[in-house]
């Protein structure tokens, strides 16, 4: 069991490095005790440090680790959640300046927002989508901590599952006017397609990952609340953005977001 301090330390070098910009090493070198659980423990400590310094909000969560690629290559047979603070929320009108940022990443997904309470532990897809108010096109901005993105399960866990920003598009969709796993997506970076995808890749359906993310939180007592945005988990692989870079992305028979980066 990881010692109270131990969490504050980790939790506390994690903020550091995002407030100014560097990079740190993974932690479970240091401490080989961190497992996944406790790692959900350093992140909750992280959460309240940037809410307090940011003076900002928890609005949701977001899935990581949601393609069968991804899972591999870390070799996890589940996903990770983060949470989603408003300080997060970039607009799709306004250029995003990279100045904050320390390797970033961006990707494609589908956002949910809730009309009533998600409780676990047994939550199904067809009640995910019951308690949906509407899904949109969202950009994710990935900004891993650690250096060149190289961590362990736990250590990306305690990193708020690498979250730095995200963007929604429009407009907001009835879940019920489409069918989310054969839904297409076109990703585009400065007018080229870069890559193509399904809702499918999102663990056969994004609804399901939603179901798995309910119930997972069921296990430390928490739901998702009305209102909550959750982003269901990249559609296809994240890829680097740099100064002028602009990022499109398009949701079949839904709609498209789209950003700018600027220095
Ligand atoms: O949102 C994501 O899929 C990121 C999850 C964490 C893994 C990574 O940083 O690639
Ligand atoms: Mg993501």
């Amino acid at each position: 069991m990881l010692h109270k301090d131990t969490i504050e330390k980790i939790a506390a070098s994690l903020f550091r490095a995002e407030k100014e910009g560097f990079e740190v090493d993974k932690f479970v070198d240091q401490y080989p005790d961190l497992n996944a659980d406790l790692a959900y423990h350093v992140q909750e400590r992280l959460i309240e440090l940037k809410c307090e310094a940011e003076q900002t909000i928890r609005t949701g969560r977001k899935l990581g680790l949601t393609s069968v690629a991804k899972q591999q290559m870390m070799g996890v047979h589940e996903p990770v959640y983060g949470v989603l603070l408003e300080s997060m929320q970039m607009s799709e009108h306004t250029p995003v300046s990279l100045e904050p940022f320390i390797h970033p990443k961006i990707e494609p997904e589908i956002a949910f927002v809730f009309k009533r309470e998600l409780k676990g532990p047994s939550v199904s897809v067809p009640e995910v989508l019951d308690a949906t108010a509407y899904v949109m096109p969202a950009l994710e901005i990935i900004d891993s901590r650690y250096q060149n993105f190289s961590f362990t399960l736990a250590d990306v866990i305690a990193d708020n599952s690498s979250s730095s920003r995200f963007i929604l598009g429009g407009p907001c969709s009835k879940p019920d006017n489409t069918d989310l796993q054969l839904t297409g997506m076109v990703f585009k970076k400065n007018g080229r397609v870069i890559s193509t995808s399904t809702g499918a890749s999102v663990m056969g359906h994004p609804a399901r990952a939603i179901a798995w993310l309910v119930n997972k939180l069921a296990q430390v007592g928490q739901s998702i609340e009305p209102g909550e945005i959750v982003l269901s988990g990249a559609l296809c692989e994240a890829i680097s953005i740099t100064d002028g870079d602009v990022i499109a992305m398009s949701l079949d028979g839904i709609g498209s977001v789209s950003t700018v980066f600027t220095k």
